[in-house]
This record gives structure tokens, C-alpha cells and sequence, in this order.
């Protein structure tokens, strides 16, 4: 536990100044404006409907080395558990605002993409006879018979989410990109005071480039003849090494805006942040000082190697509680953990807001 950095020796929490200096120098994403409308809409809507809202966080944020981005450092996240969670959110009766890195996994689409199936293979040609060069067309495309039932499940509730308008997409791939998005809608939802709610399942880059060390272009692994070194000022360069050039970068810390958002931007939601660890020792020593530094109201804790498996809630009260599923046998299917960690938060958020009830559908 020693090697675990105590509170004094963090780097500082983000403070208003902190704030004005990173969304000024820095450039938001080019459809900010568009989003935010959008947004804006999308919360008047369900406000006025009487229906919570929650913003699910999801996949992991970039890191750019060049303005003009050849290469970047990414963070771990398929984006499962956020786009279980908002399924489960739907579910449950909330107004889902999905901010998601863009091409990782989506509600209700995750089912049938990024796995080790092509979708091609969930369908066959219906009325199509015989094998080979010998078969004769059928001319229609139908699901295959044992994809079905699961099929129809999930469109139906893909279906129900569309038609009631209940699910909003905002893409980010940069770290500064998510922080813009995040600020924009926790401004806006603002009106729903403490029906707001926050699930912040991204994995956000701890460390970043600043924009006056960022290189314009492509970062060479070589020399070019004649082309003056006009990057050497960056913050990722190429420099001698033992054994030829080596890529050297210097990344400075992100400011720690969580405190922002429980302070500034969403003083009256709930906020609930995820913790990713692999050392199982320090896990709980993890959350607990993020709820010390932030005071918002729970860290879900989590192992990369078993975080489908298990999860631990700590709260501001000092409470511990863990959330298991057994791992299913190989043919099994898996019980999925936010089938049990979503119902969870949302009693916490009732209970937080004195029992009211959920509007549904
Ligand atoms: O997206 P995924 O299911 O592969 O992973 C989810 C997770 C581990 C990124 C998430 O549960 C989490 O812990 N997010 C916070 C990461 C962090 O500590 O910054």
C-alpha cells in the first residue's frame, strides 16, 4: 500500500481557473454547437415528461500526438459496460444520454456487432435449394431460426427506445472532446437538479498532450533532408537511442474535472464514477480516495481481469458492498453484471431523491 500516492502527493484537483484556462485553450469539437441543441431537447423533453435522466459515459478517450493525428495513445474500454448499463437504464425508465466513444459499442447494436460472428453469419437466404453451384436462389433474407427469439427481443427494445425518443448518441474520440461533451450536457441538465444522474463508465486518459507542445504533423521516425526541426518544441519527439531513434514523450496530467462536475457544472445530480484497477490491493483504497477527493456519492470499483464478474460499490457513508455473478460454464450464457449493478444504482438514486417514482412508458 505504500507505493499508493497519499491525497498531498495527487496532482491537484481542477479548480474554477483550471477550468476557464483548458476549455480556452483548447479547440471544442466542430459540431459542439449542433450537439448541444440536441441535447438541450432531448432533456427538455423527458423534464417535461417527468422522466429522469441519466448520462452513461462509455469507451475509452484519446490521446492525439499531432494536431494532424497520424498516432495517439488510446485508454482500455470496448464500451461494454456502458452500453449494457443504458440498456438496463432504458429498462429501467430513464432518458439515456450516451456519450460514447465513437465505433465502440452501442446499446442494442452490441449485441450483434464487434463480436467474433460477422452479422452476415446471423442470417440465411430463405427458399434458397440445394449447396454450391448447383443451388438455386431464394431472393429473400430472413434471420436465421436459432437467432430469432433473441433477434426480436432486442429490436423490440431497440424499437421502443427509438419511437419513444429515449436514447441520445453523442460520439467523442479525444479527451478533450469528452470533457467539452461532458460539460455541455451536465450545464443542461442542470434543470433536472437531483433527478439528474451521472454513470461515468469511461475510461478517461489520465495524461495528455497540451496544445503548445502538440506537433503539427506526422512525427518522423527519421531524418529528412532539409526540413528544419520545427517540431523539436513537442511533447512527443523522436531523439537518439541505443538502438537507432526512440519515440521520447513528455505528457502532462489532465485536470482532474470530476471535481468540476460535483461543484460546477451538476451540483445537484448524483454522481457515480467507475474505478479500473488490475492490483487487486489497491482497489478500495482507490475508490475511497476518489470519493475523498471529489465528494460525489459512489465509485463502482473494478478488476480489468474480472470486471465482468464482480464489482464494488463505495459509497460516502464508508459502505463496501460487492456485486458478484457466477461465470458461466462454456455453453452457458452469461449473466450479464448490470443486470444487477444498474437496479442497484437506481434504488440508491431513489432513495437519494426521497422515493419518487419513475415515470414509464
Ligand atoms: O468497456 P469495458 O466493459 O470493456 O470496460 C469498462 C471499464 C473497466 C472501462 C469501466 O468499468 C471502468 O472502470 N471505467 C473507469 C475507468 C477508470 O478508472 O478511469
Amino acid at each position: 500500500m505504500s507505493s499508493t500516492p497519499s491525497l498531498e502527493e495527487l496532482p491537484p484537483i481542477a479548480q474554477p481557473d483550471d477550468e476557464l484556462q483548458y476549455f480556452e485553450t483548447h479547440a471544442p469539437p466542430a459540431n459542439i454547437a449542433q450537439l448541444s441543441l440536441e441535447v438541450r431537447d432531448f432533456i427538455a423533453h423527458h423534464h417535461a415528461a417527468h422522466r429522469r435522466v441519466v448520462l452513461v459515459s462509455s469507451g475509452g478517450t484519446t490521446v492525439p500526438l499531432e494536431n494532424q493525428t497520424v498516432r495517439f495513445i488510446d485508454n482500455f474500454s470496448a464500451g461494454t459496460r456502458g452500453a449494457t448499463s443504458a440498456e438496463y437504464f432504458l429498462e429501467a425508465g430513464y432518458a439515456v444520454v450516451f456519450l460514447h466513444r465513437q465505433f465502440s459499442l452501442l446499446p442494442y447494436s452490441r449485441h450483434y456487432s464487434h463480436s467474433t460472428n460477422c452479422f452476415l453469419d446471423y442470417l440465411s437466404e430463405w427458399g434458397r435449394i440445394g449447396e454450391g453451384e448447383d443451388a438455386a436462389e431464394g431472393g429473400d433474407v430472413v434471420v436465421k431460426q436459432k437467432y430469432r427469439q433473441q433477434m426480436l427481443d432486442v429490436l423490440r427494445k431497440y424499437r421502443r427506445a427509438k419511437e419513444n425518443k429515449t436514447l441520445l448518441l453523442l460520439p467523442y474520440t479525444t479527451v478533450t472532446s469528452y470533457l467539452f461533451l461532458l460539460r455541455e450536457v451536465a450545464m443542461r441538465m442542470q434543470v433536472l437538479g437531483s433527478e439528474g444522474l451521472f454513470y461515468l463508465a469511461a475510461a478517461v486518459s489520465d495524461f495528455f498532450v497540451p496544445p503548445d507542445r502538440m506537433a503539427e504533423h506526422k512525427i518522423q521516425s527519421g531524418d529528412i533532408p532539409g526540413a528544419a526541426g520545427e517540431d523539436n518544441h513537442a511533447a512527443a519527439a523522436v531523439a537518439p537511442g541505443p538502438r537507432g531513434k526512440k519515440l521520447v514523450i513528455d505528457l502532462d496530467p489532465v485536470p482532474k474535472f470530476l471535481n468540476r462536475l460535483v461543484e460546477g457544472w451538476a451540483p445537484n445530480a448524483m454522481i457515480i464514477s467507475f474505478k479500473l484497477e488490475t492490483d487487486s490491493a489497491i482497489l478500495l483504497y482507490k475508490c475511497r480516495q476518489a470519493l475523498e477527493r471529489y465528494n460525489h456519492q459512489l465509485v463502482i470499483g473494478n478488476l480489468l481481469s474480472t470486471r465482468k464478474f464482480e464489482v464494488v460499490f463505495v459509497d460516502n457513508k464508508k459502505n463496501e458492498n460487492w456485486i458478484r455473478v457466477p461465470e458461466a460454464k462454456e455453453g452457458e450464457e452469461q449473466l450479464e453484471i448490470e443486470s444487477l449493478i444498474v437496479p442497484e444504482v437506481v434504488r440508491r438514486h431513489n432513495q437519494s431523491i426521497g422515493g419518487a417514482s419513475i415515470h414509464r412508458f
